[in-house]
């Protein structure tokens, strides 16, 4: 066992209570991560909870177990009781407790030097403040690294059932695009062979996740797609949802999940934005996509306050909808010629 799984490991045995974090906008990964792990210590015996949050996006609501996350934006308090209490807390598929949202973050932070943190997570620059790191940016998804834990600790072997498979494959699939993106490794479909060994259903999860749209969904995505621009000489294309877009086709969480993906499908294309004015946010919310090595991550943090991964990440503007793509073309265009490099 690795020096710092089995200090996790020994710090969870201590524990009584243990509260488990995901980030805003929860995905497959930061879930399926969370809720598999908490799955095999509550057969430990172990008092566990996953606390979002906000709202479990529609095409993740059929995940095994869903319905026992505390979701902070509903019931605050209640989540809120369920941190005080908590002996631990386990950050999950994010790298500092800010990924958690403003009012739930504050909470959070108080904890700090208080209560033991530990973090699983595969983004770049994890926070110092928290000891107890597994982190590796090298990894597609932080599924594969909470399998790699419970396999260490001897928990998989004990405890491995189809729920914590589903969970566990859920993760990976998303966080790969569906095992394509650049860091699947021979590893990656290593542990999903044996996911899918101890029952997950590989085909029923597909379609769980990404063949469910509603008819609403599937209009706001003709929508994004008929609009996007292209700039073709930096090998660049980005697409906008604005508020009214949102609410004619009648938005619900996890509506947009996705669409970023096809400004990146086109030939020629390295880089794409997805600009997104959510109803019911002030600020507004970018996603990136990269081909090759154009970093998006480095992108974010440079242009809009964000972060991720090389290929894949987000970021926020505070100003107005126009103002915001005016400074998304401005910097596409600092990044030309690197970006086009790679398309
Ligand atoms: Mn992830």
């Amino acid at each position: 066992m690795e020096n710092i799984v089995r200090q996790i490991y020994d710090q969870i045995q201590k524990a009584h209570q243990i509260a488990m974090l995901v980030h805003t906008h929860p995905d497959g990964d930061c879930l399926g991560s969370a809720l598999a792990l908490a799955h095999i210590l509550e057969k430990t015996g172990k008092k566990v909870r996953v606390i979002s949050p906000d709202a479990i996006p529609g095409y993740l609501q059929w995940m095994p177990d869903i319905d026992k996350v505390l979701i902070f934006e509903q019931t605050p308090r209640q989540a809120a009781e369920w941190l005080e209490k908590s002996d631990m807390i386990i950050l999950i598929d994010h790298n500092t407790p800010k990924r958690t949202g403003e009012q739930l973050a504050k909470i959070v932070e108080k904890y700090i030097g208080k209560k033991t943190f530990a973090l699983i997570d595969h983004h770049l620059q994890p926070d110092p403040r928290i000891d107890l790191q597994i982190s590796d940016p090298d990894k597609a998804s932080t599924a594969e690294l909470i399998f790699d834990f419970l396999q260490q600790t001897g928990l998989w072997d004990r405890y491995a059932d189809r729920e914590a498979a589903t969970l566990i494959y859920t993760g990976i699939m998303t966080d790969t695009g569906s095992f394509r993106f650049g860091k699947t490794s021979a590893g990656t479909h290593h542990t999903a062979a044996e996911l899918i060994a101890k029952g997950a259903p590989n085909e029923y999860i597909h379609v769980q996740v990404y063949d469910t749209y509603s008819y609403d969904k599937m209009q706001l995505l003709a929508h994004a797609l008929r609009h996007m621009k292209i700039i073709p000489e930096c090998g660049a294309s980005y697409m906008v949802l604005d508020r009214k877009t949102l609410e004619k086709f009648h938005y619900r969480p996890g509506d947009t999940e996705g669409i970023v993906n096809y400004g990146i499908s086109l030939k020629g294309i390295a880089f794409t934005t997805l600009i997104t004015q959510l109803p019911d946010n002030d600020s507004i919310k970018l996603s990136f996509r990269s081909k090759g090595d154009f970093d998006v991550n480095e992108f974010a943090r440079k242009y809009f306050n964000g972060g991720g991964h090389k290929n894949a990440a987000g970021g926020r503007s505070a100003a107005s909808l126009d103002d915001t793509v005016k400074k998304l073309e401005k910097a596409i265009r600092e990044n030309c010629h690197k970006i086009i490099a790679h398309a």
